[in-house]
């Protein structure tokens, strides 16, 4: 992005913050909204990879992934552009003069890797007819709650979210950016086996990105050296990631994202929901997952 757009946008952003809409019922900016026909007519390449996310569910981290195992290991190509240039976010409209990720993603040579955060029933279907590959991560929802939690404080374009104990009712009542967790997980899980997805955990990331990242190249039927691949792992890293100006969203200004409240690559851990969850809501959340996800064979790690 040049600096001219980032400060036609800074100065846009002192005036807009991102009204709310629905598309069936799933709560998503008014912006996506005015456009969806064009959003859910969308054009896939055969060869696109997808990586489709709830949000805070690792995005970012498996979108650097896969790019440097596309790029075999070198930073230097992966740092070609800022990441939400690099993986345009389909269902994402910004303020003009800022291109969208539609329009982004017109201008990507293939391979293009893309992102959405869109719940399955909501996928345009073109990924589908062309059988796309997509990579699926998600995270506990304890753990996506509470960085979600800290992203609407510091994104500026998304509704405040009020007090914890205000934001803990609203996540759990699905009144979120993208909606609903339970509904985005059960969705995507059901359909696992009927297209090409392979389905992730961040809290397997955590434990052994390694090996994850094994899994990956796998899927992607891409074959890389040991060398190639420990550059992966390192330069993927949260401590590289966050000190990296294409990956940590310094290059937005602050009327965008502002990281002196929270910053984008926060703490990259699972089980800080330990240090907001009251044993209260501990309960009342437990009792909710227990209704949501029954009979749903799905098991997340909410500790390592
Ligand atoms: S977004 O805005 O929905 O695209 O956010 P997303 O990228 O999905 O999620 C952000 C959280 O992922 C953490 N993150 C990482 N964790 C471990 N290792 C690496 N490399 C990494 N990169 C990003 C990031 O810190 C956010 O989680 P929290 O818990 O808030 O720290």
């Amino acid at each position: 992005m040049d600096p001219e757009s980032l400060e036609s946008l800074a100065n846009h952003m002192e005036k807009i913050q991102f009204a709310m809409g629905q598309v069936k019922g799933v709560p998503l900016p008014q912006d996506t909204c005015d456009v969806w026909d064009t959003i859910y007519g969308f054009q896939a390449r055969e060869d696109d990879i997808l990586v489709a996310t709830y949000p805070k569910a690792g995005t970012t981290w498996t979108q650097e992934i896969v790019d440097l195992i596309l790029q075999e290991g070198d930073a230097e190509k992966a740092s070609r552009a800022p990441c939400f240039v690099k993986v345009p976010f389909i269902d994402l409209i910004l303020p003009k003069p800022m291109k969208s990720g539609l329009e982004l993603a017109e201008e990507l040579k293939s391979p293009r890797l893309l992102k959405t955060h869109l719940p399955i029933e909501l996928l345009p279907p073109s990924f589908w007819e062309k059988n796309v590959k997509v990579v699926y991560v998600a995270r506990n929802a304890k753990d996506c709650m509470v960085s979600y939690f800290h992203f609407q404080r510091m994104n500026q374009g998304l509704p405040d979210p009020g007090s914890w104990n205000d934001y803990f009712s609203t996540f759990l009542a699905g009144q979120v950016p993208w909606g609903s967790w339970f509904d985005h997980v059960i969705g995507w899980w059901k359909a696992r086996d009927k297209h090409q997805i392979l389905f992730m955990f961040y809290e397997d990331m955590i434990e052994d990105p390694m090996r994850e990242i094994r899994k990956l190249v796998k899927f992607l039927g891409r074959d890389l050296s040991e060398e190639a691949l420990e550059k992966v792992k390192h330069h993927s890293s949260f401590q590289e990631m966050k000190a990296n100006p294409m990956t940590n969203f310094s290059t937005l200004p602050s009327v965008v994202f502002d990281q002196s409240v929270s910053p984008f690559l926060r703490k990259g851990t699972v089980g800080d929901w330990k240090n907001h969850f009251s044993v209260a809501q501990n309960i009342l959340f437990d009792e909710e997952y227990k209704k949501r996800m029954e009979g749903v064979d799905l098991t997340f790690r909410t500790e390592l």
